[in-house]
């Protein structure tokens, strides 16, 4: 098993970083083997629950209201609105449920209330619920916590020193704030972010330096490629190299060895061959449904035809114990 730090320097980053390609891949591999079944794949649902209209200025996001985009605005959904997706999503194969809100924070009122009825709702369904609901309070974290939410994600999208130039509505120090918020009550936490916004690999490094430095790690970590929407300040951005996408899922692996990297936005301009080089870097979950929050992704049977191709199969829900994300040494051994 592999030891697991939270003092990881920028340099050591950078030397697993810059290696020749096909031998950080073989490391993460290793790596990955060692602490995962990888043939296992934890599939998510994403929903919408409240779209566009956001007060920040997050510069990828086509939701923020003060860019013009061709998104369509909508008021949160309705409790059932939101049990017939996860209905879909469950029939699907899907093990767990994550609630996108276009808001900067949680405020406390009907709206909340409601989406902690949804959270209780999803769970009878046998689903996993994640959340995405912007900056939370303690107070916040534990009544989503007491819902039934297994997870909350807020992403620190990049490194500290980057991120002005992209989000100038908050602080980095309010998203680390959030996390420990989300930590003390009880969730797991979905923590990652975005390359291809014009970052250095530094930034990107530095972002994992950080996410390293959580003790415990989180428990998943979502990758982003950039989806350059029409209207955002990053429209421009011409789009990753798939060796940067695989570098970092490879770095991740291995600095996070136990935890679930997720192959998150981008996929559509991501070949199959290009995917499945991602998973063998230690990539173990994706978002699958043919929306995201409102850009597309590929659609659920090319996934699974995908999943057929590599061998690979979705993770049941609730399937290890005590939240840890991955498997115990005799879970592992049974595999
Ligand atoms: N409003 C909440 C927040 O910002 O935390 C939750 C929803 S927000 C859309 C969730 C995450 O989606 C962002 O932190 C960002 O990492 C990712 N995201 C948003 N737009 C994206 C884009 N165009 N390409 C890739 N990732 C994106
Ligand atoms: C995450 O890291 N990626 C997801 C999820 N967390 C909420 C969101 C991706 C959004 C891509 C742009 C869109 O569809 O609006
Ligand atoms: Fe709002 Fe979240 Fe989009 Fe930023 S990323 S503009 S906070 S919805």
């Amino acid at each position: 098993m592999s030891d697991i730090r939270h003092n990881w320097t920028l340099d050591q980053l950078r030397n697993l970083y810059n290696q020749p390609l096909l031998e950080l891949v073989y490391k993460a591999a290793t790596v990955h083997r060692q602490n995962f079944d990888p043939q296992e794949v934890q599939v998510s649902s994403l929903l919408s629950i409240k779209t566009g209209g956001c007060s920040e200025d997050c510069g990828y996001c086509p939701q923020a209201a003060r860019y013009q985009t061709k998104v369509k605005v909508h008021k949160l959904l309705s409790v059932d609105e939101v049990t017939e997706a996860a209905t879909r999503a469950k029939n699907g194969g899907a093990s767990r449920m994550c609630l996108g809100a276009a808001w900067r924070e949680v405020r406390d009122n009907s709206d909340f209330d409601r989406v902690l009825d949804m959270v209780k709702t999803i769970n009878t369904h046998g689903l996993e619920v994640c959340c995405t609901l912007g900056m939370l309070t303690e107070d916040q974290a534990q009544k989503l916590s007491d819902a039934g939410v297994y997870a909350y994600n807020h992403n620190l999208d990049s490194s500290e020193e980057f991120y002005g130039d992209i989000i100038t509505t908050r602080t980095y120090d309010d998203r680390l704030n959030t996390l420990k918020n989300v930590r003390k009550a009880g969730m797991t936490i979905c923590s990652g972010g975005i390359i291809g916004m014009g970052e250095s690999v530094d930034d990107r490094l530095g972002m994992l330096k950080t996410l390293s430095g959580l003790n415990p790690h989180p428990e998943s970590v979502p990758i982003n490629a950039l989806v350059a929407v029409e209207g955002t300040p990053l429209e421009n951005q011409p789009p990753v190299p798939i060796w940067d996408m695989i570098r970092m899922i490879a770095v991740t692996r291995i600095v996070m060895p136990k935890t679930v990297v997720r192959l998150s936005a981008g996929r559509m301009n991501m070949s199959h061959e290009a995917q499945a080089l991602c998973f063998m870097a230690g990539a173990n979950s994706i978002f699958a449904g043919d929306k995201l929050l409102t850009t597309p992704n590929p659609a659920f049977n090319e996934d699974m035809n995908l999943f057929s191709i590599l061998g690979l199969r979705s993770r049941a829900p609730f399937k290890y114990a005590n939240k840890s994300e991955q498997p115990t040494e005799s879970e592992l051994a049974k595999s």
